[in-house]
């Protein structure tokens, strides 16, 4: 009997994949973040490796992102090497009807967005279980901050309303740092009825550094459905 393969992968697989296909010969391609990108960056690897594509250039989005693809061969660059980024393939914690996107759960939206905004065709690969009626109504909102201005920070995102907690790691021994050395607030706000608004006023904050709120950046959304019961392939 079939063993019963992990829905969850299987989609992550399946929707990874199609966006990896829509790579083209000659590309610069920008490399997102996030276990879904992950297969992304792993199909792409196995298109350059069989000869279907040619002559591409990755720029990572986070350190996770430069391991994964060296793993896989695809060669990198850096954006002082190239004048466009053709497509970017990235995930997303939630999108809302107008494609627009909170990023940031893993730690790495400030890098993300300058990659994903310079890229003629963003990709954004995602389960269905990341499509919102509203931001915000099922994840925190991160927000990096420089460790020495958390406090003023943290207190004027109270003023707009926002409740903000410091992320901390795996076994609450200390902050999780971003690759910027940075430390990543998380806030509950009750309703994010301007997304644009408030991502101009939170990164207006002296001592923010980006947020996750990704607004009119979003070209393609591939949304993976989860199908229970899959046979193993
Ligand atoms: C990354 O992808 C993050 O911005 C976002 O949190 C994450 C989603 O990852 P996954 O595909 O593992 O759900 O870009």
């Amino acid at each position: 009997m079939s063993a019963t393969a992990d829905p969850v992968k299987v989609m992550k697989e399946q929707v990874g994949k199609a966006a990896a296909d829509r790579v083209k010969s000659g590309s610069i391609v920008g490399l997102g973040t996030g276990s879904t990108t992950a297969y992304a960056i792993q199909y792409i690897g196995e298109r350059l490796k069989s000869g279907d594509l040619k002559d591409i250039q990755g720029i990572p989005t986070s350190f996770q992102a430069t391991v994964l693809a060296k793993e896989y061969g695809i060669p990198l660059t850096t954006l002082d090497e190239v004048d466009r980024i053709d497509v970017a393939i990235d995930g997303a914690d939630e999108v809302d009807p107008n494609k627009n996107l909170i990023k940031g759960g893993g730690a790495a939206h400030t890098r993300e967005k300058i990659v994903d905004s310079l890229a003629e065709e963003f990709i954004v690969v995602v389960d269905s279980s990341k499509m919102v009626d509203r931001l915000g109504s099922t994840f925190l909102l991160p927000v990096e901050v420089l460790p020495m201005a958390m406090t003023p920070v943290m207190k004027a995102i109270e003023k707009l309303g926002g409740q903000p907690q410091l992320r901390m790691g795996v076994k609450k021994a200390g902050p999780v740092i971003s690759d910027q050395g940075n430390f990543i607030i998380d806030v509950k706000f009750d309703r994010i009825d301007n997304p644009a608004e408030l991502e101009k006023t939170l990164n207006n904050i002296p001592g923010v550094l980006e947020n996750g709120l990704f607004v009119g950046v979003t070209d393609v959304v591939l949304i993976g459905e989860i199908k229970e019961n899959q046979p193993t392939v």
